[in-house]
């Protein structure tokens, strides 16, 4: 063997290693008339308990064109967030939600960092925009992903064994059945969740007013 492919035949078990140890599950998402839904949050709960620590990644849900950016967040319980103002004018975010309230009155640029401790959902307003909405999904699992505009979800490195497959979306009418998988490091199946969602209609939002908000 010459040395240079002894060296792509090293790249490649390299390549190649971390897949006997870990799978990776696809999720297909799609609304009550079959059509791909975004935004909908999917997450694995695995049958026996492994290593599941909290990643220590800045999370942050930025108010931008006062919006929510993004518009739906999933976190792991234990994660932090901040919601930096990146406006030129001022917001009042705050939730009421029982998994995780608070306030943040009038503020722009950074704001102070919270941590999420409790699973659920997390739903933002702001006091100044009634239109502003977002969510936070606090899931009990590093295992998470969210859709894109084709419904698509892909989880990756889940070790392999059983899991209980969750999906939840903002809009959903009635929360949905998890579906049972059992992954190993040779199948990467696909899991598809009908959910019963309108789809989302912006609120109006009237031009920007600088002296007034
Ligand atoms: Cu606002």
């Amino acid at each position: 063997m010459s040395r240079r492919a002894a060296t792509l035949t090293c790249m490649l078990a390299l390549a190649a290693a971390p897949m006997a140890r870990s799978a990776t599950l696809q999720a297909q998402v799609s609304d009550a008339s079959g059509k791909p839904l975004a935004d909908a949050v999917v997450w694995a709960i695995p049958g026996a308990s492994h290593d599941s620590k909290v990643a220590k990644v800045p999370v942050a849900v930025e108010q931008f064109d006062r919006e929510f950016v993004p518009y739906v967040t999933v976190v792991q319980v234990g994660t932090s967030i901040t919601f930096p103002n990146r406006d030129p004018i001022m917001h009042h975010v705050y939730s009421f939600s029982p998994a995780k309230a608070f306030d943040i009155p009038l503020y722009t640029g950074k704001s102070p960092e919270y941590l999420f401790d409790k699973p659920g959902v997390v739903t933002l307003g702001c006091n100044i925009h009634d239109w502003m909405i977002g969510y936070i999904a606090v899931v009990p699992t590093p295992h998470f992903g969210k859709t894109d505009s084709a419904g698509a979800v892909r989880l990756r490195d889940l070790p392999a064994g059983a899991y209980d497959i969750h999906s939840w979306h903002p809009q959903q009418r009635a929360a949905v059945a998890p579906e049972r998988v059992t992954l190993d490091a040779a199948s990467s199946p696909t899991v598809s969740f009908r959910i019963d969602a309108p789809a989302r209609k912006p609120k109006y939002k009237p031009p920007l007013d600088r002296l007034k908000y």
